[in-house]
């Protein structure tokens, strides 16, 4: 593929040169940014990322702030998940859907207080919704983008890392909770969380100027951890089940085919704007759901358009993402199928790039 022109609509961050000086090999657009995905190579990065630790710029996880004395009661406007019962300190996985019951966006919220939040989003211009929402309904509550950059520490060794740059309190910050440490004078949110399964933290950099002495101070403090730039690692997300916005589902999908039930509430999430809708398509229950599935035969290309899941000829679903898995020695992938051939052992065929592969449903990749 050719190169990407750098110009003003495609943001840089404020890693963006320590990701530069790390040797970035290829970057992707999300939320007209750059996201790096691959440094060394994209199996090398994921055997480190399992053994070692990584320093991830996605400052791509956009912030969209809420706040005010209706910043709750917007938040809950956005989301059948009930928000009722989430405190401070917390950050939920939720779903966004609009007045369909489909998905905007699949988020961490992150509340800071009462009456500020931030939305950690997914690929999709949610700030312009969520404006548009508060001033429609004339809500008293301030939506926009702060200069907010999370960078993520992943890997086993992150705990030791992170104790080394903030001190042995961060090992006491529990999975999707955040607590506030100080860097260079200034307070940061640090979460437990990220995008992979290796375990890790999520810093909240709140003003660009520090983002490259964080970089540095990271990479000076984790040299005999082995530390290196990585990035979210395609490999390691479709073994783990982790979604990717834009490509596993959209706008058409509600967040029950998506897998993602277990995070609405939608009976007592009272004000959410898709609640109607939802409640009308929950009550069937969805005809279709994504799967994990395992593809046969070499490593498949990147899947940059749905490859068509087939059962007798006739098209019962789409795979989305997919990549060749060193550990599970098969390609792992991730797709929606029809009820019909949705159940775990189910064998498909699916049309690949260079013709049609056997595919099988899976329960996990992970267990
Ligand atoms: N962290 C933050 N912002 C983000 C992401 C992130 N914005 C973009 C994108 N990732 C949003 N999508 C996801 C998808 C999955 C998860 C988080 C954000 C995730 N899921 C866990 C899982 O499915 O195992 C845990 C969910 C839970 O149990 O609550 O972590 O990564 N800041």
């Amino acid at each position: 593929m050719a190169m990407i022109s750098p110009s003003r609509r495609l943001r840089r961050t404020p890693f963006s040169a320590g990701v530069e000086a790390a040797g970035v090999k290829a970057y992707t657009v999300y939320n007209r940014m750059l996201l790096p995905t691959v440094f060394e190579s994209v199996e090398a990065d994921y055997r480190h990322l399992k053994d070692h630790v990584q320093v991830w710029d996605v400052s791509v996880e956009r912030q969209v702030e809420l706040r005010g004395p209706d910043a709750g009661r917007l938040m809950q406007m956005l989301t059948p998940r009930d928000l009722r019962s989430m405190l401070p300190g917390q950050c939920y996985y939720v779903p966004i859907v609009d007045e369909t019951g489909g998905m905007l966006n699949d988020p961490v919220a992150v509340k800071l207080s009462e009456d500020r939040w931030w939305i950690s989003i997914a690929d999709s211009d949610l700030l312009l919704w969520v404006k548009g929402i508060a001033n429609g309904y004339r809500l008293d509550v301030l939506v926009d983008e702060p200069d907010v950059s999370p960078l993520a520490v992943q890997g086993p060794k992150s705990d030791e890392l992170m104790e080394r740059v903030f001190g042995e309190r961060v090992r006491d910050i529990r999975f999707f909770r955040f607590d506030m440490f100080q860097f260079m004078g200034r307070d940061l949110a640090i979460a437990r969380s990220g995008y992979s399964k290796q375990g890790g933290f999520e810093i909240y950099l709140d003003g660009s100027d520090l983002g490259m002495p964080l970089w540095n101070t990271l990479f000076e403090a984790g040299e005999d951890l082995n530390v290196r730039a990585g990035c979210p690692n395609a490999i390691e997300r479709i073994e783990g089940g982790l979604m990717s916005y834009g490509n596993d589902m959209t706008d058409d999908n509600t967040p029950h085919e998506c897998g993602l039930g277990r995070f609405c509430d939608t009976q007592t999430a009272i004000g959410c704007i898709g609640r109607d809708a939802l409640l009308r398509v929950s009550k069937e229950g969805p005809v279709q759901q994504i799967r994990p599935i395992a593809i046969d035969g070499a490593a498949v290309p990147p899947c940059d358009r749905p490859w068509p899941l087939m059962a007798n000829g006739k098209r019962v679903g789409q795979v989305t993402s997919a990549a060749w898995s060193p550990d599970f020695k098969t390609n792992v992938s991730i797709g929606m199928v029809r009820m019909t051939h949705w159940d775990p052992g189910t064998v498909l065929e699916v049309d690949a790039p260079d013709g049609l592969r056997r595919a099988t449903v899976q329960e996990s990749f992970w267990l």
